[in-house]
């Protein structure tokens, strides 16, 4: 009861957004999601030997809402954690992947939403489809395709498999052949995987003192990934699809890489702890608009799980009786990003928890004034505290199968 509670109480935030003028101005809009591998905010805006690393990305900020203060909220399931929290607004487990663990259970996932509302659903990523339990999350989360390795021409090998420039372009090649309109369509990149490197003609930045390292290598994939990036864009233009599309680009989780003397020389200036936190949990996200409408940048502290609320928001699907844990990005609602670890930010404070887990050994940050810093953790308990209950509703409700438990007792199957 604690449990069903907590999302009637969540709901009444999320049904903000439906009295909100930006409800449903985008209704039956295509939808594209692109999640792109360890892509991390600190390359956003960043140069390095005297050229920007992410110059498509750069200048798409001007023609999208960006989100500088979005945070992923992933743990040992990575890229299907971030899938799960984008596409099924509930967080991930503290250990394993809902992915593999719960492949069965039942969620209000956004392919399965947008198919009752007459949108085709596909997933695409040039990988084996049995990674993650793909094949059948997928087929839980009711996708009317998921095209994988098996679908895709490996004409330009990079890492594991396929670059992300032809993926890009053979997703929308798969996109045209099926013809459905509307479409939403799940992107899932490849070519930016730990370790990062990158064929030698792939890599065209001049990383200096950062030539032969990990972040070297981290940085020309990021740069490869924005110029594929750049030729989705136009294959979108070129295929009339850019100005009826929604399209959203997000990091899905960290790099692994926490030499913070690679960060320093990257960045050309000392990582406070506070920072070390943020630069870990902070990726891009973007949202680009039909027509650039409502480009502009929205500092809100917000996270992934926000993702499918704000797609609902935008395409006015009331929440109703639906299970999400986030709120519209979009939204004036206020509420705190929840990180695995108990951490979280309500963009005023940031709390960072002790491995013990107790709050009162934590660290908390007050975020206004002009630089961060550490206060009273007193400042941060109340959301600690919060953060728990939070965490502590999605895995009862994701272990216990309560999803279908409630509709059952709500009479709805
Ligand atoms: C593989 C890809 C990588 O299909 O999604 O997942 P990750 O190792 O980043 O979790």
């Amino acid at each position: 009861l604690e449990t069903k509670n907590w999302f009637a109480d969540r709901r009444q935030l999320q049904k903000q957004a439906e009295s909100e003028p930006l409800f449903g101005q985008y209704a039956g809009k295509n939808v594209l999601i692109i999640q792109a591998e360890a892509f991390q905010t600190f390359v956003i805006g960043q140069s390095i030997g005297g050229e920007e690393i992410t110059p498509n990305l750069n200048r798409l900020i001007g023609q999208s809402i960006y989100f500088p203060n979005f945070y992923h909220q992933t743990a040992q399931g990575r890229t299907s954690d971030a899938d799960f929290l984008t596409s099924c607004s509930m967080h991930p487990l503290p250990t394993g992947s809902v992915f593999i663990r719960f492949a069965g259970n039942e969620f209000d996932c956004a392919p399965g939403i947008l198919k009752s509302k007459g949108y085709g659903a596909t997933v695409h990523h040039a990988y084996d489809g049995s990674f993650w339990n793909r094949n059948n999350m997928y087929h839980n989360m009711n996708y009317d395709q998921f095209y994988n390795l098996k679908d895709y021409r490996i004409d330009e090998p990079i890492g594991w498999s396929l670059g992300d420039e032809s993926f890009f372009h053979q997703t929308v090649e798969q996109l045209k052949e099926r013809g459905q309109s509307p479409f939403y369509a799940l992107s899932i990149t490849l070519s930016s995987h730990h370790p990062f490197k990158l064929p030698s003609v792939n890599q065209e930045l001049k990383t200096g003192e950062l030539d032969g390292t990990i972040m070297g290598d981290y940085v020309q994939a990021a740069h490869y990934v924005d110029a594929a990036v750049g030729k989705l864009v136009s294959d979108l233009q070129d295929e009339g699809l850019w100005d009826n599309t929604i399209v959203m680009f997000y990091g899905d989780h960290d790099n692994s890489v926490y030499d913070w003397n690679l960060y320093e020389k990257l960045l050309g200036k000392p990582i406070s702890e506070l920072d070390k936190d943020r630069i870990v949990r902070q990726v891009p996200f973007f949202i680009h608009l039909p027509g650039d409408e409502h480009a502009g940048v929205i500092e809100k502290a917000v996270g992934q799980i926000d993702t499918t609320p704000t797609l609902m928001h935008l395409l006015g699907i009331p929440t109703d009786d639906r299970y999400f844990m986030g709120v519209s990005m979009l939204s004036q609602a206020q509420k705190s990003v929840v990180f695995r670890n108990g951490g979280f930010t309500d963009g005023r404070v940031y709390f960072v928890p002790n491995a013990d887990g107790l709050i009162e050994n934590g660290k908390c940050y007050s975020l206004e004034g002009e630089e961060a810093a550490e206060t009273d953790v007193a400042a941060c308990v109340e959301g600690a505290e919060a953060a728990k209950k939070d965490l502590n509703a999605s895995d009862l409700t994701i272990e216990n199968d309560l999803i279908s438990l409630f509709r059952e007792e709500d009479g709805k199957f």
